[in-house]
């Protein structure tokens, strides 16, 4: 069996909408908008320079009903440069662009081979020999284990799945095709092209089952390099690297203030942290959310609302150093300088709730889900002045969010000890 080389890309989400952007201020509005197209040119240059034999694009490749035919001429005229350099495409469609999600219709070149969505369907290779099976995503929701159904390895060949899954094999709580590692191993294919989670993930090493991660991030929950995997095959040995082909880049900077920092220390903590983004971000857009924290003296300096918003636009104005940084938002979650572990083992109320708040903080997603049990009746009471997303109680990365916010609002009423 010769050597040749593919990629593995994903969760493309082409020209998907990116609401309210611009309430933001300074937001580099057309750069989000092209960005996901831009991603998927990077990938076909990548193809083309790694003179790769295939890409398998394992669904998601449109993030939903187009809103103009452009969407798909655009993208099959993509397609085009791989099909005069005789590189072939195979895909699957994904629970965004599902057969009833995106039902408008092109017709793809030569080169582009789509799966169907009834049932699993296998393609060999023409160049290479290799026998790549998939199914798509019929509809938005797909409650059922759609790799069982797969077909067993062509044998005296490589075989390569593709399948768009959340993988967690839970058929009652999942509905994007769950299914488990064993059912995928017991296919006996080499290599199996994930699709769904956006971010990049080696779930097994062989027989190699791997998620690609999104081409490009599209908010600040998906931070870090976004891209594809450029899988090298010799033989039945299979190498895989991740190359990053997204233009705008997302963080999260914390920065936790030293007792004694005031406006001038924190702006020079920015500054840096910046700093250290752009240079990861290699030449890319970097959009950044700040979050403060820590007990310090600035606390003091930042009570008002108007001192708070003093302090966004001087961070917004230090990031105006660099044309390709973009604060999206600052949140201010220091506490005031005081002897925190003195309060916390006294023994009044005070130091109480304190020990609970350690405990809080500590607590696992089941712990915390217990607690959002526990606070549901209240979203029943002040629910009618809220809608559900404000108070979504479900999510624990929100809740660690709003216990130390919580924290932070006790500690503001502690006697402050200034030395
Ligand atoms: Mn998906």
């Amino acid at each position: 069996m010769k050597s040749f080389r593919f990629i593995h890309a994903a969760d493309l989400h082409l020209d998907c909408q990116l609401k309210g952007l611009d309430q933001y201020e300074g937001a580099p509005v057309e750069t989000l908008r092209q960005a996901t197209r831009v991603a998927l040119e990077n990938l076909i240059q990548l193809a083309l320079d790694e003179r790769v034999a295939f890409v398998v694009i394992a669904g998601d490749l449109f993030d939903g009903q187009w809103t103009d035919i452009q969407t798909g001429i655009w993208t099959a005229r993509q397609f085009r440069r791989l099909e005069k350099a005789k590189i072939a495409v195979y895909l699957i469609r994904g629970n965004h662009d599902a057969q009833t999600e995106v039902p408008r219709k092109i017709t793809w070149p030569s080169n582009v081979r789509e799966f169907p969505t009834d049932s699993p369907g296998t393609c060999i290779d023409a160049a290479t020999g290799v026998a790549l099976h998939g199914q798509g995503f019929n509809a938005r929701e797909c409650p059922y284990d759609i790799a069982q159904n797969y077909p067993a390895a062509v044998s005296g060949c490589m075989n390569i799945g593709l399948l768009h899954t959340s993988l967690a094999g839970d058929a009652r709580h999942d509905v994007y095709a769950p299914t488990t590692i064993e059912t995928l191993v017991a296919k006996g294919y080499d290599y199996w092209a994930l699709g769904h989670i956006h971010a990049q993930w080696t779930v097994r090493e062989s027989p190699r089952i791997a998620y690609s991660g999104c081409a490009q991030a599209r908010h600040v929950k998906e931070t870090g390099a976004k891209g594809c995997l450029l899988v090298d095959i010799d033989g039945r040995s299979v190498r895989s690297e991740f190359r990053a082909i997204d233009v705008l880049r997302w963080h999260i900077v914390q920065i936790e203030l030293p007792a004694t920092a005031g406006r001038n220390v924190v702006i020079e903590c920015v500054r840096e942290k910046l700093e250290a983004c752009r240079e990861a971000a290699e030449g890319r857009f970097v959009a950044v959310r700040v979050i403060l924290t820590g007990r310090c003296a600035f606390h003091r300096e930042c009570q008002t609302a108007q001192d708070q918003s003093q302090v966004v636009h001087e961070i917004r104005n230090v990031a105006n150093e660099w044309s390709d940084v973009w604060i999206e938002k600052v949140e201010i979650e220091t506490c005031p300088p005081v002897d925190i572990e003195a309060l916390r083992s006294g023994q009044d109320l005070f130091g109480e709730l304190l020990r609970d708040f350690t405990r809080w903080h500590e607590a696992d997603s089941t712990q915390l889900a217990e607690m959002a049990r526990l606070l549901d009746p209240l979203t029943q009471k002040v629910g009618i002045a809220l809608t559900k997303s404000d108070l979504d109680f479900s999510d624990p990365e929100r809740m660690r969010h709003w216990l130390r916010q919580a924290e932070s609002l006790v500690l503001a009423l502690a006697p402050g000890d200034e030395s």
